[in-house]
């Protein structure tokens, strides 16, 4: 049975293209900045952003963190959504490497604005609370349903911070998706952002790897920092090869992701006991809340070689990638139907 594997774009393997351009790659050791592919990487990354420098590392978590290191000090605030995925899925480590706590907004569909931000900033109480160092952006949301947070958006959020003489962080994981959404590029989208950090692995299907941009000055600390987490990866050409194909090849493919999770999302938003509000699927996210228990659907969607993840007892998430066909799109929604149709039953 081939399994339709819908839990998360970060599944997507690497192409034959891909492939081919690993085993033929030029190595040497990154931690001395000798690899021609690294290098080559970091500055296509920084020249399709319009930034100065770019630092290859290994994870997207890796990237936000050092990121959020760069602009902080201890006891600092970082304020975000309060669904970011810095807060809920990179375990505590704002406090643990960087000493400072998360303060969160609430953002309609996971989308910040800047009013909502400025009640919480802090830059001027000296005793009594601590103060605001980053403002942070995840576009798109990830758990808000892969929400695009739109261009006069960002550069509210953008000015607002620059405005209180604050840093502003996007967790760009998906940015691609957003930029592909809102019919932009990824440089209008971002431009202004201090750092910006984006993953070649999820929906651009490398294996490994994100990119952290920002300034030259930035970049040089940023460097220190990856390799104090142990980033540095020596002759990482063989992954960088990937991600060159993944930035400049994959990322102009996404719209047939959100085609598909428009179709996904059509069709389970049909199923009785499942609520999904259609207009808010933008992307390659597709996020429904059902009366059933969510785990145990995924257990009998699992048996029928369909897999989505359990967000809780009621959420169900489902992300379309490169490795998933409209036509198992399709079925996969079919099969959810069933499965929901047996579970009411027997309810
Ligand atoms: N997201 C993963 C899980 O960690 C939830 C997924 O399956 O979607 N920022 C955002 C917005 C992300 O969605 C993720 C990964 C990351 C950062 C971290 O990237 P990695 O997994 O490379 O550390």
């Amino acid at each position: 049975m081939a399994v339709i594997d819908l839990r998360s774009d970060t599944v997507t393997k690497p192409t034959p293209e891909m492939r081919a351009a690993m085993a033929a790659a030029e190595v040497g050791d990154d931690v001395y900045s000798e690899d021609p592919t690294v290098n080559r990487l970091e500055q296509r990354a920084a020249e399709v952003f319009g930034k100065e420098a770019g630092l290859f590392v290994p994870t997207g978590s890796m990237g936000n963190q050092i990121g959020l290191r760069l602009h902080t000090q201890p006891g600092t605030e970082v304020v975000c959504e309060e669904r970011a995925h810095v807060l809920n899925w990179e375990m505590g480590m704002a406090a643990m490497f960087s000493g400072c706590q998360l303060r969160t907004v609430r953002g309609e569909r996971g989308i910040l604005r800047w009013n909502d931000v400025a009640s919480v900033v802090s830059t001027d109480g000296p005793y009594y609370k601590a103060q605001t160092g980053l403002i942070w952006v995840e576009n798109t949301h990830n758990m808000a349903g892969g929400a695009v947070t739109p261009l006069e958006v960002m550069r509210e959020l953008r000015d607002g911070a620059h405005d209180r003489g604050l840093p502003i962080h996007l967790d760009g994981a998906r940015v691609f998706n957003a930029a592909t959404a809102l019919k932009t590029d990824v440089k209008t989208l971002t431009a202004g952002y201090d750092t910006v950090n984006f993953c070649l692995s999820k929906g651009l299907c490398a294996p490994v790897g994100s990119v952290l941009l920002s300034s030259a000055v930035n970049i040089e600390k940023a460097r220190r920092i990856r390799k104090a987490l142990g980033g540095g990866m020596r002759q990482a050409g063989v992954l960088a090869a990937a991600g060159l194909i993944a930035l400049d090849t994959m990322s102009k493919r996404l719209h047939e992701d959100h085609a598909n999770a428009a179709l996904l999302a059509d069709a389970l938003s049909q199923i009785e006991g499942v609520t999904l509000r259609r207009d808010d699927v933008e992307t390659n996210i597709v996020i429904i809340h059902t009366v059933l228990s969510a785990p145990a659907l995924i257990a009998a969607l699992k048996e029928e070689g369909v897999l989505a993840s359990a967000l809780n007892d009621s959420t169900i998430r489902f992300v379309t990638h490169h490795d998933v066909s409209r036509s198992a799109c399709e079925q996969a929604a079919k099969i959810f139907a069933d499965v929901v149709a047996r579970a009411t039953r027997t309810a």
